[in-house]
């Protein structure tokens, strides 16, 4: 070991093997400490940007909450409508199809010129018809069932009647009426838009009141998630969310440590003869969410540092190189 800076090598520099490394030493450390500066620079002005997100989403969270409960019941009263429309069409179209049943079957037992049939011959004889001809037996049957009707035979007896049970029904469906259709389609939105109301609502109510650090400067880390792929096993972290070792949980949020500079994650999956898992996290100042080194230091209890701008010290954030500006203007 040589450093060539404290002179000892002096003495014997002729004969000496050792080179000053004193020049290239104090290159690496300008060079860590400048980007160290530029971290920190950086990273505050992340956090300033993080902070006035937090400020927009949370400072009028009750005008925003009053737009959406608007939202909310204006969906609400148009699903009603939208519901009531679908009933009165689908009544529409249940009588235009009787209607248009009934003169379907008139005309099949004049064109067969079975009309003066007895209701129960002509009953039996489209029964028996519908048995036998493939695909088409419920609809024979339906036409047999109008037919009886027309002619006299009264709902309750039909049941008499031994009408084929084994056919699916779509056999027989006919295409949906277009006001059905525009109807059901007003349905799905009403009921899309409301939930989107509704979900909005329910996120903003939760993030209210959460607990996002000073200055919320933790509020856009909700909803994100960082990954490590580290050894056999890829990490994933989600603040105020929870922690994965693969498939495996690590821990729920459970809140902030130490003046806002640790996150714990605990009530993870049991350890095999050990205690439920967990993870606290070392927050650092960093441009953006940057997870690294976990560690498990004691058995199903992890350890990891995640990168954010949240922890910077807002106070290093300068304007980007405003000198650098000036000479080039
Ligand atoms: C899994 C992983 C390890 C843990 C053991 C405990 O292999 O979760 O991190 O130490 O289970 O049995």
């Amino acid at each position: 070991m040589c450093d060539c800076c404290d002179g000892s090598d002096e003495m014997h520099a002729k004969h000496s093997k050792c080179s000053n490394t004193c020049e290239s030493a104090g290159a690496e450390w300008r060079a860590a400490e400048a980007e160290r500066i530029r971290v920190a620079e950086a990273g505050a002005r992340a956090k300033l940007a993080y902070m006035d997100q937090a400020k927009a989403a949370l400072s009028d969270a009750e005008g925003t909450k009053a737009e959406l409960s608007a939202k909310q019941t204006s969906a609400e009263q148009q699903l009603a409508v939208a519901e009531e429309q679908l009933a009165a069409a689908e009544r529409q179209a249940e009588a235009d199809a009787l209607q248009q049943h009934s003169s379907d079957s008139h005309k099949v037992l004049r064109g067969l010129s079975l009309d003066g049939a007895s209701a129960e011959d002509l009953g039996t004889l489209l029964v028996q018809l519908a048995r036998t001809v493939n695909g088409g037996a419920k609809a024979l049957a339906k036409l047999a069932e109008g037919a009886a009707l027309k002619r006299g035979v009264e709902q309750k007896d039909l049941i008499k009647i031994n009408w084929p049970t084994d056919v699916p029904d779509d056999l027989v469906s006919a295409p949906k009426a277009e006001a059905v259709k525009s109807a059901e389609a007003a349905i799905l939105a009403a009921k899309s838009d409301l939930r989107e109301a509704k979900d909005a609502l329910a996120d903003l109510e939760s993030k209210q009141a959460k607990d996002y650090g000073p200055s919320n400067a933790f509020f856009p880390l909700d909803g994100k998630c960082v990954e490590l792929r580290q050894a056999q096993y890829t990490y994933k972290v989600c603040p105020f969310g929870s922690a994965k070792q693969d498939h495996t949980l690590l821990g729920n949020f459970e809140g902030f440590q130490d003046s806002y500079t640790t996150m714990r994650f605990t009530n993870g999956q049991t350890c095999w003869n050990g205690p439920a898992r967990s993870l606290t996290v070392k927050l650092v100042c960093g441009v953006e969410e940057v997870l690294s080194s976990v560690d498990e230091p004691s058995k199903c209890e992890y350890t990891a540092t995640l990168a954010t701008p949240a922890v910077c010290d807002d106070r290093f954030a300068r304007p980007i190189d405003t000198e650098l500006v000036k000479e080039e203007l």
